[in-house]
């Protein structure tokens, strides 16, 4: 049995949309970051930085933080969705999620979407960072089926749910045809409707707009 510490935000989708992908059992603990839950002593202990996902596998006594490690963890566990001749790229995408695409596109929701008029400077740095996001993956999914190549692997389950943030983006997903005929293909699979919801039965990912 796996658990996993999660909220209902981009970093915590990708690991429940994996965990039903894979089709393992697993129980969700809520961490409420809203009332700063994640500055528990208690849960320090086992997320140093104070963020979600972690998952502890009470079966092999393992506790893993970053999703990133998780999402690797879990594919070898399964044996799916990173297979090792492929690793390369693989890794090169999946990095490019944690680095990159997800803390700016984090940033974007913080200016654009949180806090709108507080920074000129930081609304635009952010949404400009964003737009070119889209339309670098959208060049990369002009050339490839999915992120890393031919398959559907753990880069693309990290990088699903920041872009069905794209409401809070404003930047009009429907215009990249590459990535919107990525993100559609994706959206239809169960695993990923199923670890969606994973906190709200009722979540779909938003279609492209
Ligand atoms: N690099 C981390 C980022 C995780 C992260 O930023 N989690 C956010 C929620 S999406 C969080 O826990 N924020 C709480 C805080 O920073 O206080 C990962 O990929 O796991």
């Amino acid at each position: 049995m796996i658990e996993l510490f999660s909220a209902n935000t981009p970093n915590g989708k990708k690991i429940s949309i994996m965990l039903e992908e894979i089709g393992y059992e697993y129980k969700v603990t809520k961490v409420d970051l809203n009332n700063s839950e994640q500055f528990k002593e208690s849960f320090k202990k086992i997320s140093p930085f104070s963020k979600i996902p972690v998952i502890i596998d009470h079966k092999n006594n393992k506790t893993i933080f970053e999703s990133g490690a998780i999402l690797i963890y879990l594919a070898e566990l399964s044996g799916k969705f990173y297979n090792f001749d492929e690793r390369l790229e693989i890794n090169q995408w999946l990095m490019a999620q944690i680095g990159y695409v997800g803390p700016m596109l984090g940033q974007h929701h913080q200016f654009h979407h949180y806090n709108p008029g507080k920074s000129k400077f930081g609304e635009e740095r952010y949404f400009n960072i964003s737009r070119r996001i889209y339309k670098e993956l959208d060049e990369r999914l002009s050339k490839s089926k999915y992120l890393s190549g031919n398959n559907y692997t753990i880069a693309d389950i990290g990088t699903f749910p920041w872009i069905a943030r794209h409401e809070w983006h404003d930047i009009g997903l429907k215009n990249y045809k590459n990535l919107t005929r990525w993100y559609e293909k994706i959206s239809k699979r169960n695993g990923v409707k199923k670890g969606f919801a994973f906190m709200d039965k009722n979540e779909v990912p938003p279609k492209p707009c």
